[in-house]
């Protein structure tokens, strides 16, 4: 009988193996003055380093009829551990993007910063001024785990603290240990050998992988779409351990049904203690069951998928030598932000902005990068990004938030009292022109389709439901759309599939409704049923649930689905 030949590695594996842990010819690649690109199996890498090689796609086909190079320019992204950082790191980061970029901040969906424009020749000094900022953009991307993720409002209690401490812990201890990011960027001292990957191993993980931190009851950080999460389970207020959730994941590829989003499965419970080492064995257990030969099927979402739960729960036991507790309750009321100011439980005041899509520029009549440059130049707590692209202004004493009101005011800053709820809670991903996979706008497209909609919901006196709205310029799922109510997931320029029946507590993914529809298409699809809505809704009843129970969308999974 003849045995099946094993699939070949993906190119990516021969690259991380031949890198001599992730440094491949990045330093060559750097001085090289020919060109504004890096080496191809450099581009791999440098994602580890924080890092993707983009061009402006606005002019890319002008470029190409002048027999010119693509407009090279890097895109860098911080790792920032729920993030958290101070108003020195704010104004290093703004004078970072000032000099080095295109003079914009853009706050992501993982509560990291990422700087869009860097050319080659800079990129050296950018690394430089983050770390002397006290920040890195270490494993921000690449195959190993990203930015940790939690609720960025840990003052709101005092668990909330212990939580997020949990969370920076469990960044350190899954980051590379590589010295590679210190010697290409900060030229560190070359380490002669005997450098090793104790949780990795040196070809790392076979793709990228995501863990968020969540206390209930909000889902702010959308926890089932992690490869990884942690539910805390709080008493009391008192921090009695953690519901741990895997394989989750959005990304999919148009017409490929091997590929899919996938809802976290909730396997048991773990005191705090056990934290780090059920993360460094899901992570040990991915690394090698994995696919490394097919990225599209590489997440630890297939893994699960192929193997099934009860074996993966079966295989991270046997690895960590004790088992999982049952699951305990939980329950999740919204992942949306809570805008405007809170009071936090030591008497301090936290104020959420929207930033709409994150960005943070100075545009016409509103200059939130130089509002967020005043305030954070007074600003004696700290800055939280949330995971839906806002910002919170956090720990601010009684008598000075009279002072960031002002200043705010006087910025444009005060989108989160003045936005309709479809506006406020909205996300879009960045797509284009920097996102080389995007296939339609996203970012820039926003504004619009949420006036148009605004329009149509006003007229159906629905203006002030809070309908959850999100966009991406590709099925990649950067702005977790298969959780929304609506969205809108790119497939050409100026066309998207429609997908309705998420919820509002990131626990049910939605379905695709119509496919391939351009804006004209997309209001036609949505007028009966806001209609109908209008009419036929239950008392709160909201949208998503409505299109289920109405029976517009088949009925989409949901979690949590507790394995045991
Ligand atoms: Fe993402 C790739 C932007 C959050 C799923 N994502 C990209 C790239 C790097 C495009 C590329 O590979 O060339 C985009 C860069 C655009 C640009 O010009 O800046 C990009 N992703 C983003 C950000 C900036 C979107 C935003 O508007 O905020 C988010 C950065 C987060 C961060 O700080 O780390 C971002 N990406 C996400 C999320 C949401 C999340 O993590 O909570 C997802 C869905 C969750 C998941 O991973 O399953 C996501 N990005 C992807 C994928 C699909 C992965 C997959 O399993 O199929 C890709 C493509 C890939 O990896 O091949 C991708
Ligand atoms: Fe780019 Fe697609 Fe991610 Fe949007 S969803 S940033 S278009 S990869």
């Amino acid at each position: 009988m003849s045995k099946t030949p094993p699939k070949p590695l993906s190119e990516v594996e021969h690259i991380k193996a031949g890198s001599r842990l992730l440094r491949g010819t990045m330093a060559e690649s750097l001085v090289d003055p020919v060109t504004g690109s890096i080496a191809p199996a450099d581009t791999s890498l440098i994602k580890f380093h924080g890092s993707y090689q983009q061009d402006d796609r606005d002019i890319r086909e002008e470029r190409r009829l002048q027999k010119l190079e693509p407009d090279y320019s890097f895109m860098i992204r911080t790792r920032l551990p729920a993030g958290v950082c101070t108003p020195a790191q704010w104004l290093a980061l703004d004078a970072i993007s000032q000099k080095y970029a295109n003079g914009t901040l853009r706050l992501t969906t993982r509560q990291a910063f990422q700087f869009h424009g860097v050319i080659k020749g800079d990129l050296k000094p950018v690394m430089a001024n983050i770390h002397a900022a006290l920040l890195d953009t270490l494993a921000a991307c690449g195959d190993v785990n990203r930015n940790v993720m939690c609720n960025p409002n840990p003052v709101d209690s005092r668990v909330h603290e212990t939580v997020f401490q949990w969370t920076t812990r469990l960044s350190e201890h899954l980051l590379p240990k590589t010295r590679a990011y210190y010697e290409v960027w900060l030229d560190g001292e070359k380490v002669a050998g005997g450098e090793e990957e104790p949780i990795y191993g040196p070809t790392y993980l076979p793709r990228k992988f995501k863990a968020a931190v969540v206390v209930p009851p909000l889902n702010d950080v959308d926890v089932f779409s992690q490869d990884l999460g942690f539910i805390a389970i709080v008493e009391n207020g008192q921090l009695l351990g953690f519901n741990v959730a895997v394989g989750g994941g959005m990304g999919a590829t148009h017409g490929d049904s091997a590929t899919f989003p996938r809802l976290a499965d909730v396997i048991g419970f773990v005191p705090p203690e056990q934290l780090l080492a059920v993360a460094e064995n899901v992570v040990k257990v991915q690394r090698d069951y994995g696919d490394r030969t097919n990225r599209k099927h590489a997440r630890l979402k297939y893994t699960i998928e192929d193997r099934g739960i009860a074996w993966f729960v079966a295989e991270l036991e046997s690895r960590l030598g004790f088992s999982l507790q049952p699951t305990r309750p939980f329950a999740f009321e919204h992942n949306g932000d809570r805008f405007g100011w809170l009071e936090g439980h030591d008497g301090r005041w936290h104020l959420t902005l929207r930033l709409e899509s994150g960005r943070v520029a100075d545009t016409g009549s509103a200059k939130l990068m130089t509002g967020l440059r005043e305030i954070a130049r007074i600003h004696t707590g700290d800055f939280r990004l949330t995971p839906n692209q806002n910002l919170i202004i956090a720990g601010v004493t009684p008598e000075a938030r009279k002072d960031i009101d002002a200043l705010a005011a006087a910025h444009g800053l005060e989108g989160y009292r003045l936005s309709s709820p479809l506006r406020l809670n909205a996300l879009a991903c960045v797509a284009l022109p920097t996102c080389g996979l995007a296939m339609a706008e996203a970012e820039r497209y926003l504004p619009r389709v949420v006036g148009l909609l605004e329009e149509r919901l006003t007229a159906h006196g629905l203006q002030n439901e809070k309908i959850l709205l999100r966009i991406t310029g590709c099925p990649n799922g950067c702005a977790r759309p298969y959780l929304a109510e609506i969205a809108l997931v790119g497939k050409a320029p100026g066309r998207y599939n429609l997908h309705l029946g998420g919820d509002t507590r990131g626990q049910r993914l939605n379905r695709l409704y119509r496919e391939n529809i351009d804006e004209a298409g997309v209001l036609e699809a949505l007028e009966p049923l806001f209609a109908s809505y209008a009419r036929e809704r239950q008392p709160n009843e909201g949208f998503g649930d409505f299109t289920v129970r109405a029976g517009h969308v088949g009925v989409p999974s949901t979690a949590p689905s507790p394995s045991r």
